[in-house]
């Protein structure tokens, strides 16, 4: 029997297994999985020291969505904006990948046929991914980051993108970056609500979870669509869903196995065996 089937056959109406079970079972999927997708979301860089968004102490406790990610706060308001991801960018700038981008990172390089795809911005898996490449090739543990990354600027007049400045003088718009070939200001290369996904990076999320014998979903509430769906890509196809939260989202009842715990200590629990691919 396939990775997908067994899991979906033991998943039926039983409860919640003993973690112990969960992880053995989920271990058992991973080592049988040819193809494997990772969909990772804030949660999976929380314990780098990186906010959330939802939940207790997510960035929307503090602030409003509709004020600093949205192109019409950034119309009516670009130095709010700003302000708020220079912080972000210090913030993130300071951390550094935690284990389970390190797990996630080690399943990618050593196993040919697993794709990270991420909706974070914070460009830790990417970090992860040379740190752990030690020197040699970081490229399958490359993640498709589907929301974009905040280290990078991206012209809201003709859209070229160039790198972040870590100096951003914000006290005014007229000290806001602008783009060096229009003139127009510089935003931060992330989607924003109610922007579309780019094209060629969703297409190619949706194409890789379409052939995953199993997708592993990690720190996301999966509230956030067209990111949410991905995973649904790989139940169509046949294959299983694997979730790690700390709580049940709206994708649990999609899952074969869900672990509940902390991405750091699950991760690495679930995918550094001796014996897996
Ligand atoms: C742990 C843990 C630990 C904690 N270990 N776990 C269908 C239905 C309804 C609405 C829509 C729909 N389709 C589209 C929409 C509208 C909208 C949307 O989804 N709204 C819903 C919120 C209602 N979507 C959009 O607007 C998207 N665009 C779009 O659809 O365009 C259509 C279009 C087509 C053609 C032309 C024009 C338009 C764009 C969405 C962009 C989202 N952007 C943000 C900001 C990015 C930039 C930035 O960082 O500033 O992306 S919002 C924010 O949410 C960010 C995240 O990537 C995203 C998802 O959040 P995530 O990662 O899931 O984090 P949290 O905080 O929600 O959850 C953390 C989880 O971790 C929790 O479950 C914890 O339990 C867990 N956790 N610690 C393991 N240690
Ligand atoms: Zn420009």
């Amino acid at each position: 029997m396939g990775a997908a089937g067994m899991g979906r056959t033991q998943a039926v109406n039983q409860g919640p297994p003993a973690p112990a079970e969960a992880l053995a079972r989920a271990r058992a999927a991973v080592q049988a999985a040819g193809r494997i997708v990772a969909v990772t979301g804030a949660g999976i860089s929380a314990e780098s020291g990186i906010p959330t968004f939802r939940g207790a102490g997510g960035l929307w406790r503090s602030f409003r969505p509709e004020d600093l990610a949205a192109p019409e706060a950034f119309q009516r308001d670009p130095r709010t904006v700003w302000e708020w991801y220079a912080w972000r960018r210090g913030l993130i700038a300071a951390c550094v990948p935690n284990p389970g981008h390190d797990a996630l990172a080690r399943l990618a390089l050593r196993q040919g046929h697993t794709t990270i795809v991420t909706q974070n911005v914070d460009g830790l898996h990417t970090r992860a991914a040379e740190i752990q490449a030690g020197g040699g090739d970081p490229t399958p543990a490359i993640p498709v980051e589907v929301h974009g990354a905040i280290d990078r600027d991206l012209c809201s007049g003709c859209g070229v993108r160039s790198p972040g400045s870590h100096s951003i003088e914000v006290s005014s718009v007229e000290t806001l970056p602008r783009c060096v070939v229009c003139d127009a200001l510089l935003r931060p290369d992330v989607i924003w609500f109610g922007e579309a996904l780019e094209t060629r990076v969703l297409s190619q999320a949706f194409s890789m979870a379409g052939q995953a014998d199993v997708c592993l979903v990690a720190g996301t509430s999966a509230l956030v669509h067209p990111a949410a769906s991905i995973p649904l890509a790989t139940l169509e196809h046949g294959g299983m869903v694997v979730e790690v939260n700390m709580e049940d989202t709206p994708l649990t009842r999609h899952a074969a196995i869900s672990l509940r715990g902390s991405a750091g200590a699950l991760l690495p629990a679930l995918l550094d065996a001796d014996d897996l691919p």
